[in-house]
């Protein structure tokens, strides 16, 4: 496989388990505040993340490329608000959406088809992830100052499904 776009895939894949870490910590802040259904919500999403990771560890192994695993660093842990907490994840996404852009960038340029085509399944996902982070995150600050605004969301958000299999990262 490419070496260039073997390290690219394996950093890829160190990201989306640090999607997987800080989904999983916002679950526990929300947790923490007794927010159920945004708890519950953002634990969906990190197996999601951790799905994203997989499906790429697979692609590299089936590619006879080499999977090497980065250590990852510990996430925030604390926000100062729900918004906060929603905030971060946007940005995070927006940041994960560059990422994956330059990798098809890259995938492109060294003409790695088949990295190219697999790529795509991300590159729409990040549009559904950065349009859902982005709604979500402006609905909690208009209702910020009314707690039972924010009951209700948590009640919407408690009704995420579980994906079907975490490997399917769909
Ligand atoms: Fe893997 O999509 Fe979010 O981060």
């Amino acid at each position: 496989m490419n070496p260039k776009v073997e390290k690219a895939l394996n950093e890829q894949i160190h990201a989306e388990f640090f999607s997987f870490y800080l989904y999983l910590s916002v679950s526990a802040y929300f947790t923490a505040i007794h927010l159920e259904g945004f708890a519950h919500w953002m634990r969906i999403q990190a197996q999601e993340e951790s799905g994203h990771a997989m499906k790429l560890f697979d692609f590299l192994n089936e590619r006879g490329g080499t999977v090497k695993l980065l250590p990852i660093d510990a996430p925030t842990r604390e926000w100062a608000s729900p918004s906060a907490a929603v905030e971060t994840v946007l940005n995070h996404e927006r940041a994960i959406s560059e990422r994956i852009n330059k990798l098809v960038d890259l995938a492109t340029s060294e003409n790695d088809h088949a990295t190219t085509v697999m790529l795509h399944w991300y590159v729409s996902e990040q549009v559904e992830e950065e349009a859902t982070a982005d709604t979500l995150f402006h609905q909690v600050k208009m209702v910020e100052s009314n707690p039972h605004g924010l009951l209700m969301i948590d009640r919407e958000l408690a009704a995420r499904p579980a994906p079907v299999a975490a490997t399917q990262g769909e």
